[in-house]
């Protein structure tokens, strides 16, 4: 009830829209919507009430509900169904559950917040209330499970395509965190069920941190991490990040779907590569060695040439790359 309220301020909106007329359209008592309308305010939306004249809907807050992200999702399936928590352990726990219990592709699992962020091989996502996105996307691919790390690519390449038509130049750490000024503003996670050669569902998950200070991140995190606000200066509004990432991921991830290329989003992370051209330290289970990073191949692997002159393709999820020194 609550969200049809809203709809209907929504579709009023900036003008007056009665007790009455609400009561009539949604069949319910004048004093239900009163208590929905507080409940709307205590979510953030700022509503005048005028006696006589009714309610009217003068702003809303930056929320990733259906309701706040419809309004800019231009996608046939991307999003078209929005699971929107306040908080859960981990958007990508969720989508897993949702995907086994037969949810369709290219329904989204978004959150306030995680208490239980995770990163790739077990480590942890900080994931803070109100302060960035975390969400995942369950994709159902008819693809070689082989191809499902492309998907990585895609979503790295959507983040960066987003950023970019907001003027914030971001790169790609390849193969799956996106920094600024050298420092990591979001981390990519794709997980897949499948068998040899059928693929059961992919859960894409993406966080970005969009506005926290670094004064609260953990301090373990500080020189490496960092948030988009604190970057550039401004409050970023949330959702229209999160509509636009998944207007751009559904355009990126349809050429994937119809021929399994990921061209455009190859020439989007190479273009932005933070490793290209550079000394990379290449760790494969516990395993060191150094090369230099010279180019990102048409299937989204990255190649390394070492010292003997040997070209080696690196295939995403098997390795992590580090810069030299530090972090990039
Ligand atoms: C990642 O792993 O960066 C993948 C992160 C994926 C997070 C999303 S949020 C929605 C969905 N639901 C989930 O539960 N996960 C996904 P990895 O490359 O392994 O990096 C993890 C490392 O990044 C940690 O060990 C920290 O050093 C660092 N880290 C943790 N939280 C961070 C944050 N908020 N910002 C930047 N770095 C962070």
């Amino acid at each position: 009830m609550k969200e049809k309220i809203l709809h209907l301020l929504k579709e009023n909106e900036k003008n007056f829209i009665s007790g009455q007329g609400i009561s009539e359209n949604l069949g319910v008592s004048r004093t239900a919507i009163w208590k929905y309308i507080n409940v709307l305010k205590e979510d953030g939306y700022e509503i005048e009430s005028v006696s006589k004249k009714g309610y009217r809907l003068i702003s809303s807050p930056d929320l990733l509900s259906f309701e706040e992200l419809s309004e800019n999702l231009h996608t046939k399936y991307i999003g078209k169904n929005i699971m929107y928590f306040q908080t859960i352990d981990s958007t990508n726990n969720k989508a897993k559950e949702l995907a086994l219990d037969g949810y369709p592709n290219g329904t989204i699992i978004i959150s306030e917040e995680q208490t239980l962020g995770r990163g790739r091989l077990g480590r942890n996502f900080v994931s803070p209330k109100h302060k960035g996105i975390w969400l995942s996307i369950i994709l159902r691919p008819d693809i070689n499970p082989m191809n499902v790390p492309k998907v990585t690519q895609i979503g790295a390449a959507a983040v960066i395509k987003t950023l970019d038509e907001l003027d914030i130049k971001a790169h790609v750490k390849w193969p799956n965190d996106i920094v600024l000024n050298n420092k990591k503003i979001c981390g990519i996670l794709t997980e897949m069920s499948g068998e040899l050669n059928k693929v059961n569902y992919v859960v894409m998950g993406i966080g970005i941190n969009v506005n926290i200070d670094v004064e609260e991140l953990p301090k373990e995190l500080r020189d490496t991490a960092t948030s988009i606000s604190y970057e550039v200066g401004r409050y970023i509004k949330r959702k229209e990040l999160v509509s636009n990432l998944l207007n751009n991921f559904e355009i990126l991830y349809d050429e994937f779907e119809k021929n399994e290329s990921i061209n455009t989003s190859v020439r989007i992370c190479k273009e932005s590569s933070i490793l290209i051209g550079k000394e990379v330290r290449i760790i494969n289970r516990g395993k060191e060695s150094i090369g230099k990073a010279i180019d990102l191949n048409d299937e989204g692997e990255l190649l390394v040439q070492f010292s003997d002159g040997r070209v080696e393709k690196i295939i995403s999820g098997e390795i992590s790359v580090r810069g030299l020194n530090g972090y990039v």
